[in-house]
C-alpha cells in the first residue's frame, strides 16, 4: 500500500515539476539532534538532589523517566529506531556518566567516555551543553555574568571544560559537536544596572573562547532568551547581546523558537541572521502562550521554519536541535513525535516547486503565489514520508505500538 501511494504521489508531484526521489535524498541528509533532557525531565545524573532551576520548568508526572545513563541510552535506542535517518544526541553536562564525585568545573572528557562508546555503536553524533543551572552556584540567579568573581570563575571553568568535552566528541565521532551556551542570568524585577552584567558576560565569553579547538570538531553557539520564570524583567543574554557577540566573534547564534514574544516569527529571523553569521543553531520547541517547551508538532510555524531553510539552501549552515521537555506523555514518544514532525515539515518544504513560486513572486503575481502555496498543503507529502520511513526500515504508522511494548518491559 505504502509503495502504491508513493508511486501515485510521485506522479502528482512530477506534474508540478517536483522530483520526490530527489526530495527524499535531501531529507535523508538532515540530522536532528535529540535533546537528552526530554528523557528524564532535565534532572541529569550528577546531582540527584538538585532541583531544576534557571527559570525553566517541566510539568507532568508520566511514569518511566530514565534514572541513569544506561536507562536513558536504552530509551534513546528505542526512539532512534523509530526515526528514519541518522541523527545526533544532545547531552547536557549533568548527564556525565561517572561514579566519581565531580563538580561541573572539574568535568573531563573521560566522564563522558561511555556516551562516546555508545554513540559509536549507534552511529550517532553527540552535541554538548554546559549546565549553568540546577546548581548551588547558580542560586543567586547569575552565573557567567555574576558580579561575584568566585561564582563567575566557576562557571567560566565549567564552560571551558564543556568545550573541551565537545572537542573530544567531535574528534572521536568524526563529526562536529555543537557546544551551545545558554545561561539563565537575569532579574525578576527592574534592575538599575543593565549594562554591568552584560559587560561581564562578554568578558567571560572572551575567556571561554580563548581556548582554541579545531573547527572540524567543535561548533560554538550562543543562545539568547527573552525571559525566564523569576527573570521576567531582565535577561542578561538577550537577543541583541548574543547577536552582536556572534557577529563580532564568528560564533553561531542559537535561535530557540520559544525564546521570543509569542507573536514573533522565528522563521523570519533566519535570513537576517545568516547574512551576518556563518552558521546557525536551531532549538526547535513549541511555546504555548509562553516558553512552555511543548513537544514539537507539524504546525504552521514549523512549516514556515522548514520552508525558510529549504528555499534558501540554509540547511548546510544550520544545525537542528530539539528543545522541549514534556513530562505529561511518554518521553520516548515525545522524541519520536518531535523529530518526525521536523522531518515532515522539511519534506514538505523539499517538495515545493520553489522556482515556480519564485517566478510568481518576481512577476508580481501574488494571487498565483498564494493559491499554489495553499494547494500544496493538500498535496500527498504524507505518502512520501511513509515511503521514506519504510525505505529506512522504520515503521510508518504503527511506531507507537512499539513504544507501548517497550514501555511494558520497563521496571521503573
Ligand atoms: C532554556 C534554553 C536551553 C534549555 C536546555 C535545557 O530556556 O532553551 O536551551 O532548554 O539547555
Ligand atoms: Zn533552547
Amino acid at each position: 500500500m505504502i509503495h502504491e501511494h508513493y508511486a501515485l504521489a510521485k506522479k502528482i508531484y512530477a506534474k508540478i515539476g517536483v522530483d520526490t526521489d530527489a526530495a527524499l535524498a535531501k531529507l535523508k541528509k538532515v540530522k536532528i539532534s535529540l535533546q537528552c533532557w526530554q528523557g528524564d525531565d532535565v534532572e541529569g545524573f550528577l546531582f540527584k538532589e538538585n532541583a531544576l532551576s534557571g527559570g525553566i520548568q517541566v510539568t507532568g508526572n508520566y511514569p518511566g523517566k530514565a534514572r541513569n545513563a544506561e536507562e536513558l541510552r536504552s530509551d534513546f535506542e528505542m526512539a532512534l529506531s523509530l526515526i528514519p535517518g541518522k541523527h545526533k544526541v544532545n547531552l547536557h553536562a549533568i548527564y556525565a556518566d561517572t561514579d566519581e564525585k565531580v563538580d561541573l568545573d572539574e568535568l573531563e572528557p573521560r566522564h563522558f567516555s561511555s556516551w562516546v562508546e555508545w554513540a559509536k555503536t549507534q552511529g550517532v553524533g553527540l552535541d554538548f551543553n554546559p549546565t549553568c543551572f540546577s546548581h548551588e552556584k547558580a542560586e543567586s540567579g547569575f552565573t557567567l555574568s555574576s558580579a561575584d568573581t568566585k561564582i563567575r570563575d566557576f562557571w567560566i571553568r565549567h564552560c571551558r571544560a564543556s568545550r573541551k568535552i565537545g572537542a573530544y566528541f567531535g574528534k572521536e565521532l568524526g563529526q562536529k559537536a555543537v557546544v551551545n551556551i545558554w545561561i539563565p542570568d537575569g532579574y525578576k524585577d527592574l534592575p538599575v544596572d543593565r549594562y554591568g552584567p552584560r559587560a561581564r558576560l562578554k568578558e567571560a565569553l572572551d575567556i571561554i573562547y580563548s581556548d582554541k579547538y579545531d573547527d572540524e570538531y567543535i561548533f560554538d553557539a550562543i543562545e539568547p532568551k527573552l525571559f525566564g520564570i523569576g527573570a521576567e524583567a531582565y535577561t542578561v543574554g538577550s537577543s541583541e547581546f548574543y547577536f552582536g557577540y556572534a557577529v563580532e566573534n564568528g560564533k553561531a547564534l542559537c535561535l530557540d523558537t520559544g525564546h521570543f514574544h509569542p507573536t514573533e516569527s522565528v522563521a523570519d529571523k533566519i535570513s537576517a541572521v545568516l547574512l551576518y553569521t556563518k552558521e546557525l543553531l536551531l532549538h526547535i520547541s513549541r511555546p504555548m502562550r509562553w516558553d512552555s517547551d511543548h513537544v514539537v508538532i507539524f504546525d504552521d510555524e514549523l512549516g514556515a521554519l522548514a520552508s525558510e531553510l529549504v528555499r534558501n539552501s540554509f540547511l548546510e549552515r544550520t544545525h537542528i536541535g530539539l528543545d522541549f521537555f514534556d513530562a505529561s506523555i511518554n518521553r520516548i514518544a515525545a522524541w519520536v513525535i518531535g523529530a518526525r514532525s521536523v522531518q515532515k515539515a522539511l519534506l514538505r518544504a523539499f517538495l515545493e516547486p520553489i522556482e515556480l513560486l519564485k517566478e510568481y513572486e518576481a512577476k508580481g503575481d501574488y494571487t498565483s503565489r498564494l493559491a499554489l502555496m495553499e494547494e500544496l498543503k493538500n498535496y500527498p507529502h504524507g505518502a512520501v514520508y511513509d515511503y521514506f520511513c519504510v525505505t529506512e526500515g522504520v515503521s510508518a504508522k504503527d511506531w507507537l505500538d512499539k513504544v507501548r511494548n517497550y514501555e511494558k518491559t520497563l521496571k521503573r
